[in-house]
């Protein structure tokens, strides 16, 4: 069917995206305004799909304005016979505005993707659209959604393509700060899920450039997530399939960590909730292993791998495509269609067996890898049913070295965790015992990158923290049972500080990773300095801070506090504690691909890279964002 402007439907007009614009794109901080950028990508993505587009090129300007330029077929300029508008202006200008795309393309939709290029355009000061299409280059100009210029030719062309430039409306983002990382790692992703597909991403602020294309794709995708980690097979295991229109495509490759890294998308759109993609991959592996198992005697007739155990140390990416996905969840970031996950399964399970079979030594290897997680799982099962058993006959399960506060509202209490005892000795005395509970860690904190779950839990400082907090760990953690609204890390200003703090995240980030993502982690800053003139005192939190009270009062007396220890109760609420007066960072997980990336180089196995990223990284790593 050739295109024309009225198989375009429309729906609704643009003041609904302006006053409620998070019904639209999510929020209005920084995950709202990058999603701006991914909505005008999304559909240059739509013509990558179509086959008709292999370049894209984003640019983010010094006046963080930003543009998004494809050569894909250029949006359609022809006249609606009914609206008496061009198609561009339609697309721009209406809700849901899109062309009746050929079924076969699968399309982005659903969710908060795919609304259209229409909501950026309501959502910013000025958008400027230049599409080059049957010989011409056509240009127009949009402010707050509404044309103030008509479509019109400013030139010749040979080439066809879209030019989107916009300008995020600072009436509506009250922070327009784009972040090169993570628009890089979005890009990178896509460009790793559309095989050969050229990713150019500038940055005008900084003069920096990223480019990304793989040949290799998802397989591309797996080495990358794994080139810090040591492999059990040279290769990952690449699986292509085709079942009732639907494209089923996973790379798999097993490593020595102990961790499970799956990364799902749906018509590249990162699944991050899962779905039946994901259930259909997890049967599929669980069943090969075990029919594998059992024929070549790994295993006996009575005995059973759990599904977890045939995951561990395992990374793989699965992208389906398919028309018309649906889209559930909290985020909407979970496939729904339920047919999906026996199409993965099926293909899946077949491919894979036939791998095991065709290469007995990769096959052995994994094998052995699944059965000693199996071996961990049982006696970590055991060490957890002891320690149950243990505190159902203890008086009290709290640990003794917690100072609890009195509040029993969990959303009103604050766990400190403090690192050493004469640190946690003064918090004590000076926090609001209301509703700040003290845990003070004293000694090495185990490093969980390098031990499974059953050595973690013989580790007396996570044990304690783990029954303080509440939840539970891992398969058992329930949010639900938290008992602090916050929980703030509170250590030195030092490597061993930050060493310390590092650990702790790795421990959050691995086994109770809702508590990052739902926000409730959060890190102390103590202050580097007192600064005291007569009877003034100044804290200074940084060495520019410093510099500017000096600036500004002259010479004065400086303390510079190398732990906590050096202060007195009275000083660590003042500075650390009060939640009037102290500074605490919220720690994220912007990004998993790059969060679980720094985990393993700053704790995992291979050394050489841990090097390099503490050197390349030294002044980042004192304020770790996961
Ligand atoms: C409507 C219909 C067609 C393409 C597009 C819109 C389109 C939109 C954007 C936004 C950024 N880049 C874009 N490229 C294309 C189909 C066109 C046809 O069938 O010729």
């Amino acid at each position: 069917m050739e295109y024309s402007a009225e198989n375009i439907q429309v729906l609704e007009g643009l003041e609904a995206v302006r006053k409620r614009p998070s019904m639209y794109i999510g929020s209005t901080d920084s995950y709202g305004l990058h999603h701006l950028v991914y909505e005008v990508v999304d559909n240059s993505i739509d013509e990558v799909l179509a086959g008709t587009c292999k370049n894209i090129k984003v640019i983010i300007h010094k006046d963080s304005s930003v543009t998004v330029e494809d050569d894909g077929r250029g949006i359609p300029v022809d006249i609606h016979p009914e609206y008496k508008k061009s198609a561009v202006e339609i697309v721009l200008t209406m809700l849901h505005a899109g062309g009746k795309f050929d079924k076969k393309s699968y399309k982005v939709s659903g969710g908060l993707h795919g609304v259209g290029v229409s909501v950026v355009n309501a959502l910013s000061e000025y958008l400027e659209v230049t599409v080059k299409r049957d010989g011409s280059i056509y240009y127009q100009r949009y402010e707050k959604g509404d044309p103030v210029s008509d479509l019109k030719i400013i030139g010749e062309t040979d080439q066809s393509g879209t030019i989107i430039k916009f300008s995020p409306d600072k009436e509506i983002f009250p922070e327009i700060d784009f972040h090169f990382d993570t628009m890089a790692t979005r890009l990178r992703e896509l460009a790793f899920l559309n095989k050969g597909l050229k990713i150019e991403l500038t940055d005008e602020r900084k003069n920096t450039k990223k480019s990304f294309k793989y040949a290799g794709g998802i397989v591309s995708f797996v080495k990358h997530l794994n080139r810090n980690k040591e492999c059990l097979s040279k290769e990952p295991l690449y699986i292509y399939g085709e079942k009732d229109n639907t494209i089923v495509e996973v790379a798999m490759q097993y490593t020595l960590s102990y961790t499970e890294n799956i990364f799902t998308f749906a018509n590249n759109i990162n699944t991050k909730e899962g779905g039946t993609h994901l259930s259909g991959l997890k049967t599929a592996i669980t069943r090969a292993f075990n029919t594998y198992a059992l024929q070549n005697k790994f295993i006996k007739d009575n005995e059973k791998i759990a599904g977890e155990d045939c995951r561990e140390g395992l990374s793989a990416v699965i992208s389906v495509k398919l028309n018309e996905p649906q889209f559930e969840g909290q985020t909407k970031t979970k496939l729904g269609n339920s047919d999906v996950k026996g199409i993965v399964d099926s293909i899946v399970f077949e491919k894979l067996t036939y791998f095991l079979e065709e290469n007995p030594d990769d096959a052995r290897r994994i094998i052995e890898k699944i059965l000693s997680a199996a071996r961990a799982r049982e006696a970590a099962r055991k060490a957890r049913e002891l320690a149950r058993r243990k505190t159902a006959f203890e008086v009290t399960t709290l640990p003794g070295k917690l100072a609890d506060c009195s509040e029993t509202d969990p959303s009103k209490c604050e766990l400190y965790l403090v690192e050493g005892d004469s640190a946690g000795g003064s918090a004590k005395q000076g926090r609001d015992r209301t509703f700040q509970a003290i845990l003070p860690l004293r000694g090495k904190i185990l490093n969980v990158e390098k031990a499974r779950l059953d050595k973690i839990l013989k580790n007396e400082e996570i044990k304690t923290m783990i029954t303080a907090i509440g939840t539970g760990i891992a398969e058992e953690f329930d949010i639900s049972k938290l008992r602090y609204d916050k929980i703030i890390i509170m250590t030195d200003a030092d490597v061993d500080g930050s060493h310390i703090r590092t650990l702790l995240l790795t421990f959050f980030f691995r086994y109770m990773k809702p508590l990052v993502e739902n926000g409730h982690i959060y890190a102390a800053m103590p202050p580097l300095y007192k600064i005291k003139k007569g009877k003034e005192k100044y804290y200074a939190y940084t060495d520019q801070e410093l510099e500017k009270i000096l600036e500004k009062i002259g010479n004065a007396e400086i303390q510079r506090y190398k732990g906590l220890g050096e202060m007195n109760p009275e000083q660590l609420w003042e500075t650390t504690m009060d939640p009037k007066t102290r500074i605490v960072k919220k720690i994220i997980s912007e990004d998993l691909v790059e969060a679980d990336e720094t985990f393993t180089i700053l704790m995992g196995a291979k050394v050489e890279p841990r090097k390099m990223f503490i050197y390349e990284h030294a002044a980042e790593v004192e304020n770790l964002d996961v």
